[in-house]
């Protein structure tokens, strides 16, 4: 990481780290992330919560051998250590994909409705681009330095959904990475193209706040079984204070209900 990209996290909320994804990798990530799709059909992305004109995958941590290499890349997770402190772990990886041809626009929002506490930030999501995010295709965005507000954007905006006056989107090629300080105003925006903008959300919490999904019960035990100790490490398998923490405030997001 350099001195310019912490500079980016500080000021605006977030970096591009483009070309990050190697093709074979990128080509692979959209067909596991098709294949799991075809394969849950109307169950895609129910262990989470359900956002309209909208297709979701969750909890694919779990879900095919190439999705642990997206949680635990280290270059990524020194980003995210630069944003949360070194004390960290995978809060959720979900696909994200708004329907094309549709007015949807996610609201602004931080992810799980999280502000910085006295001890800081603790939110933090990597967004792999699947595919070019552009002006049309419903591209992320971003309010930058929102994140040093400490305001949830549904308490002080009379319409999250409104375009910000000093948003930004976040547009790069496929294969570019986003790492994003969550805390910041962010969004999705209306796909008006006709093809699919698809990303993958690695989204990682700070270690004493809950996950947004209980990995230690959404995975099964064959794919608990072929965890490295990194990744269970990771995804929190054995932490009981997290288990304690996440079961008392589960599936928290920022706009979803
Ligand atoms: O996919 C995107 O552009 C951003 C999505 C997002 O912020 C979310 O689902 O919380």
């Amino acid at each position: 990481m350099t001195g310019a990209e912490q500079r980016q996290l500080d000021e605006r909320g977030f970096v591009l780290l483009h070309d990050f994804i190697p093709l074979p990798l990128l080509e692979e990530l959209r067909k596991e992330v098709e294949r799991v799709d075809a394969e849950e059909g109307g169950r895609a992305g129910s262990e989470f919560r359900k956002e309209p004109h909208t297709r979701r995958l969750a909890n694919l941590a779990g879900k095919g051998d190439v999705f642990p290499r997206v949680i635990s890349d280290a270059a990524i997770l020194e980003y995210v250590g630069y944003v949360i402190g070194g004390r960290f772990k995978l809060s959720s990886l979900n696909a994200r994909a708004p329907d094309p041809l549709s007015e949807w626009v996610q609201p602004l929002h931080c992810d799980a409705g999280a502000l910085p506490d006295e001890k800081g930030f603790w939110v933090c999501n990597a967004i792999w681009m699947l595919d070019d995010f552009t002006a049309e295709n419903g591209a992320t965005r971003i309010v930058p330095g929102s994140h040093h507000w400490g305001k949830d954007p549904r308490d002080v905006l009379e319409d999250p959904m409104a375009p910000h006056p000093d948003e930004i989107l976040v547009l790069a090629r496929a294969g570019t990475v986003a790492v994003i300080n969550t805390h910041a105003w962010h969004g999705g925006t209306a796909n008006r193209s006709s093809a699919p903008r698809r990303c993958l959300h690695a989204f990682y919490t700070r270690w004493d706040k809950p996950q947004q999904q209980f990995q230690r019960d959404l995975l099964s035990e064959a794919a608990k079984s072929r965890l490295s100790p990194e990744l269970r490490e990771l995804l929190a398998i054995d932490d009981e204070f997290n288990a304690r923490v996440t079961l008392a405030d589960p599936l928290r997001s920022g706009f979803l209900k």
